[in-house]
């Protein structure tokens, strides 16, 4: 039935996997997430199929984005994401290595956090092509804290290592 709850946030996840049948993490994750706690799923993107940032010797990952509404504060749903690597196996096999899950906070709102354990946007964001292009699938006009919209940023990448799943 409909959650009833208080809605607030519209935030933005970033979901990649390289192991033990990465489609099939990534399409249970995006199931789940849609269970976690004062929280609506509103769409999610196409899955891409990308080559590897970091070591090359790695199978090619999985990504996809999804746009939540959540009235979980930041910590509370980076703790909702951490339960869900584990219960996905959390494999890391290394630095910048294979994993069966991973699920980064891109955007909350236009709330930018700097603590150890938490960068908001994500460090990577405006450089990855596996973030970026399913996130422009969702919502290209999205303007990001630094002014920029996806669509723009998008634009400024040289070239792009994957493709639609
Ligand atoms: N490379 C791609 N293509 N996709 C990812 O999600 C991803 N995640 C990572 C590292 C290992 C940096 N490389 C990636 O954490």
């Amino acid at each position: 039935g409909q959650k009833l709850m208080p809605l607030n946030t519209i935030a933005y996840l970033g979901l990649g996997s390289n192991l033990d049948n990465p489609a099939a993490h990534i399409k249970r994750a995006v199931l789940e997430i849609a269970e976690f706690e004062e929280t609506l799923l509103l769409a999610r993107s196409s899955l891409y199929q990308s080559r590897p940032l970091g070591p090359q010797d790695q199978a090619d990952f999985i990504n996809a984005v999804v746009k939540i509404e959540t009235g979980l504060s930041p910590q509370n749903l980076l703790k909702a994401c951490q339960e869900l690597e584990i219960k996905h196996g959390r494999i890391k096999k290394r630095h910048w290595g294979e994993r069966t899950l991973d699920i980064d906070i891109l955007l909350y709102g236009n709330k930018t956090v700097d603590l150890p354990e938490l960068s908001i946007p994500h460090k990577g964001l405006k450089e990855r092509d596996f973030v970026l292009l399913p996130l422009a699938e969702i919502e290209p006009e999205l303007v990001l804290p630094c002014g920029e919209t996806v669509r723009e940023l998008c634009q400024n990448l040289q070239a792009f290592h994957l493709h639609r799943v």
